[in-house]
């Protein structure tokens, strides 16, 4: 059975959940404790971060966005990447927006906590967060015409935000906070959630 290693608070494990539950492909999680590793996961993991797919074959997949271009090569049977030169480069570039925003909220989080200055990381946010406002499309809908992993990167950083530094974003970019509400209440995402 095709596992995925993750921890329910990890912005980039959670954009690869939303894809396998968006193609329908079955999946068994494994919470890690990142404190704690088991001897299996660092087997498998050499990196040591979350997330890694094993698939059914015993393919080991390690990183959120190589895992993603696996799943959309390997399981094409639904798309969550455009053809095309210029539909692919829009998804990876938004895809790397929304990971880069992850990349922020982690760092102001953990900087927060640990008493070390968050300001360059809280600039780096606010220049994502106004792309992604000026991007967002009015209905709510995808950012690249057909749902993609580049939605799951942005839904995720946003909700890994939310989850931890609160919603302030949410008043100086109600077009993407709009955005965010229709994306966030479908199922998939209301199943992926962050939690402790
Ligand atoms: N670029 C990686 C980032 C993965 C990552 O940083 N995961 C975090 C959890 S959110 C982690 O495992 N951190 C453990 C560590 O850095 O030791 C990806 O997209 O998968």
């Amino acid at each position: 059975m095709r596992r995925l290693f993750l921890t329910h608070r990890s912005p980039y494990a959670r954009k690869v959940w939303l894809v396998l539950l968006r193609k329908s492909l079955p999946v068994d999680l494994v919470v890690v404790d990142l404190a704690n590793r088991s001897p299996e996961f660092v087997a498998i993991s050499p990196i040591g971060k979350v997330p890694v797919l094993v698939d059914d074959d015993g393919t080991v997949v390690c990183d959120s966005t190589v895992i993603c271009e696996y799943l959309e090569d390997r399981y094409t049977h639904v798309p969550t990447r455009p053809e095309g030169w210029e539909g692919r480069l829009a998804v990876r570039e938004l895809e790397e927006l929304g990971d880069s925003l992850a990349d922020q909220a982690i760092a102001i989080f953990f900087g927060g906590q640990n008493g070390q200055p968050t300001e360059k990381a809280r600039g780096v946010a606010q220049r994502i967060l106004a792309s992604l406002e000026t991007a967002a499309p009015g209905d709510g809908g995808p950012f690249c015409g057909a749902w993609s992993y580049a939605d799951a990167a942005v839904l995720s950083a946003l909700g890994y935000w939310t989850f931890r530094l609160g919603d302030d974003w949410r008043a100086t970019f109600p077009n993407l906070a709009a955005w965010n509400d229709v994306q966030d209440a479908h199922p998939d995402a209301v199943a992926t959630r962050p939690r402790v």
